[in-house]
């Protein structure tokens, strides 16, 4: 019999776009229930063209469920995923939460599917999405080539900080609409917002609209930002390279959806740009955009709203031996979220 998959989180912005993946993948589920705060309880959804009643998060909402996804706060998780994988079910997380944890898998099904299977607590975990970006092109170089260090800076949209993200940028933008001399002064457009009477309660820790903010996630020791620490430990444990270097800067851009990463990646061997090319076309999950003598380089609004990870701009480092700079767009919400954790479904319903 086909399995029932549950989703824990189904009203926030990755559950919103998980529902539309599993309603235009091949179907190979029985029930889809779905599943969110009490607040969100009896809400009526689409998912897989019939209305669904969103049930509350309860124990014995998961009693005949055999796989959830789970995308909910870290706290959220902390309690309800040991809550819902005693029950029964295997459990895919997003959350930041187990995802370092030795008995929990982090997996990337086209880079490390063989992990998906060593799951001694019935947890999988899934990537932050600024990691996943670039998880699936870095993971078909290393392959080949045997990754050695990652320097990388991230160019992040605003939905990676939930449907927050998106309704502060849509308001900064209107509000600012037509005022052509903002942007020009020292704090002239944080002024302005205020003047227009926007709310501070922001996510973002300095106006989004007309900026970048060298910021994102919560402070960590030594003036880290945790998503800088996150794409080191997640690319490591994916990658399986425990030793990699890798040293990022992230930062916050008013694009809505799908982030970008500057890669500067040094490799054990020598790699040409024609390497490259051949390494990523040949990766099912990859699209190669690199003609820039014509203009061709991934842009978020070009990729936005599509599964592959986008490469181009692929250059040979001129003072660097072994190291390629690249450029990555991926869907944060698709394949930085919700695809991924629904592929991971599928590979373990497989087996099942
Ligand atoms: C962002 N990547 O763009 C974050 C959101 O660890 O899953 C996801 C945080 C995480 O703000």
């Amino acid at each position: 019999s086909r399995p029932n998959l549950a989703l824990v989180g189904a009203t926030g912005a990755v559950g919103t776009v998980m529902r539309e993946i599993v309603s235009s993948r091949e179907d190979i589920w029985g029930e889809i229930r779905l599943v969110a705060s009490a607040r969100s309880a009896g809400k009526v959804l689409r998912v897989r063209d019939e209305d669904v009643v969103v049930r509350a998060l309860t124990p014995e909402v998961f009693d005949g469920i055999d796989i959830v996804i789970f995308d909910v706060p870290d706290e959220v998780s902390a309690e309800w995923v040991p809550i819902a994988a005693a029950r029964g079910p295997i459990v895919i997380d997003k959350s930041g939460t187990f995802r370092m944890e030795a008995d929990v898998p982090l997996v990337v099904p086209e880079v490390n599917p063989l992990d998906a299977r060593n799951r001694p607590r019935g947890v999988i975990s899934t990537p932050n999405c600024t990691t996943l970006s670039m998880m699936a092109a870095m993971g078909a170089l290393h392959a080949e080539y045997t990754l050695k260090e990652l320097v990388v800076a991230s160019y992040q949209a605003v939905s990676g900080a939930g449907v927050v993200g998106p309704a502060r940028l849509y308001d900064e933008v209107e509000a600012l609409a037509g005022d052509r001399s903002v942007g020009q002064a020292s704090g002239d457009v944080r002024k302005a917002l205020a003047n227009k009477q926007l709310p501070d309660d922001s996510p973002f820790p300095a106006p989004i609209a007309f900026n970048v903010v060298p910021w994102a996630g919560s402070y960590k020791d030594g003036g880290w930002a945790s998503e800088e620490l996150k794409l080191r430990n997640e690319s490591r444990k994916i990658l399986g390279i425990p030793d990699l270097k890798v040293s990022a800067t992230c930062v916050r851009v008013p694009v809505v959806t799908t982030h970008s990463l500057a890669v500067h990646a040094r490799f054990e061997r020598e790699i040409t740009v024609a390497d490259a090319h051949r390494v990523l076309e040949a990766a099912p999950t990859v699209v190669l955009m690199d003609d820039p003598a014509n203009g061709v380089f991934p842009t978020p609004l070009e990729v936005v709203g599509n599964d592959p990870t986008y490469v181009g701009r692929i250059r040979q480092a001129i003072d660097f031996p072994n190291t390629l700079d690249l450029f990555v767009c991926g869907d944060n919400l698709r394949k930085g979220a919700a695809l991924n954790a629904a592929e991971i479904a599928e590979l373990v319903a497989s087996e099942l």
